[in-house]
């Protein structure tokens, strides 16, 4: 017969369950609390999450890993290395949060960020995100149509195209203070395009908040198009009847251009966009067009030239 050791003796043992339940939520909560200790880069937008239901499109691929999601980021705001954003994003508030909807439209307004999640129901898409420097993840968001938020707006026939703008605030990101690019972060879509199912605007990953680093609280994740039209922290939408330019096509016009959708048989002007490297892969992948998303979007751009309109 075995006979149990004092010190092999488990709470479960010499406790009711439920008392062993109790403990050991705690002793979890516990964990999950020195855990956050041990991933600082790890700061969460100050909002709470409600349900979550999976949403159309996505990719089954194996998912990158949290880790890397978030210690592996481009937003120059914050400095233009890809570990700067987990280390120096801290200093930004993302609550209270208002977006500011502007321009052709017939409701134009400021929404807090509350406001906006009570008004829009949740779904998780795991999508591809592909950087235009030549890597990849596979993210699972958090986020709602893009086209039910534009639609509280009522933009109006004049509204061909919507414009974004990432916060300015020197105070909260430090990467401001060097112009690597003329700021505020401005991006844009033509309408059509942001009334497409698949462009999300993302409050979170992995179930839980965006990490400031990701683009707390609420990003684009526009999944067809290279990472850089994916904008981060927005606090403007405005409707426009004319083409906005990107905050990177004012950069470098011959290299970033207003479409920016994936495209392995255009090259950037220094370097091809044939092949891809996974983050956490060796091999590399080949970029699929509209980067697999080609079935559900290249009817958006029907008889138009892509090697003109890159
Ligand atoms: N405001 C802002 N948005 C931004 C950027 C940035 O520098 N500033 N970088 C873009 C680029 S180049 C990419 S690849 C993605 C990266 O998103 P991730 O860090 O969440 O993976 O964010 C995009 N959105
Ligand atoms: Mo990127």
């Amino acid at each position: 017969m075995l006979i149990k050791r004092a010190e092999d003796l488990t709470e479960a043992d010499v406790t009711p369950y439920d008392v062993y339940r109790e403990r050991r939520r705690f002793m979890q909560s516990g964990l999950a609390g020195a855990a956050a200790l041990a991933m600082p880069w790890l700061a969460r937008a100050n909002i709470t999450l409600g349900k979550i239901t999976p949403g159309p499109f996505g990719t089954d691929e194996d998912k990158t890993p949290l880790k890397d999601v978030t210690t592996y980021n481009n937003f120059y705001e914050f400095g233009t290395s890809k570990a700067d954003p987990a280390i120096r994003s801290g200093s930004l508030v993302t609550d209270p949060w208002t977006v500011t909807v502007s321009g052709e439209c017939d409701k134009p307004g400021s929404v807090d960020l509350h406001d906006i999640l009570k008004a829009h129901p949740l779904q998780e898409r795991i999508d591809r995100l592909r950087c235009v420097e030549g890597w990849s993840m596979v993210i699972p968001w958090v986020g709602f149509p893009l086209a039910d938020f534009i639609k509280g707006f009522q933009p109006n026939a004049n509204a061909k195209y919507v414009e974004f703008e990432t916060l300015n605030d020197k105070a909260q990101m430090p990467g401001l203070r060097r112009r690597v690019l003329d700021w505020p972060y401005t991006e844009g879509l033509r309408m059509d395009e942001a009334m497409h199912p698949l462009a999300l605007l993302a409050v979170g990953l992995y179930g839980e908040p965006l990490p400031i680093q990701n683009g707390a609280p609420i990003r684009l994740v526009v999944p067809w198009k290279y990472g850089f039209k994916s904008i981060k922290s927005i606090v403007k939408v405005r409707f426009r009847e004319t083409q906005p330019i990107s905050a990177w096509q004012k950069a470098a016009p011959s290299e970033y251009g207003f479409y920016s959708n994936v495209n392995p048989k255009v090259d950037h002007p220094r370097w091809s966009q044939r092949r891809e490297r996974r983050i956490g892969e060796f091999a590399k992948r080949k970029t699929l067009m509209f980067n697999g998303y080609a079935e559900q979007v290249a009817s958006l751009y029907s008889g138009m030239d892509l090697k003109k309109n890159f």
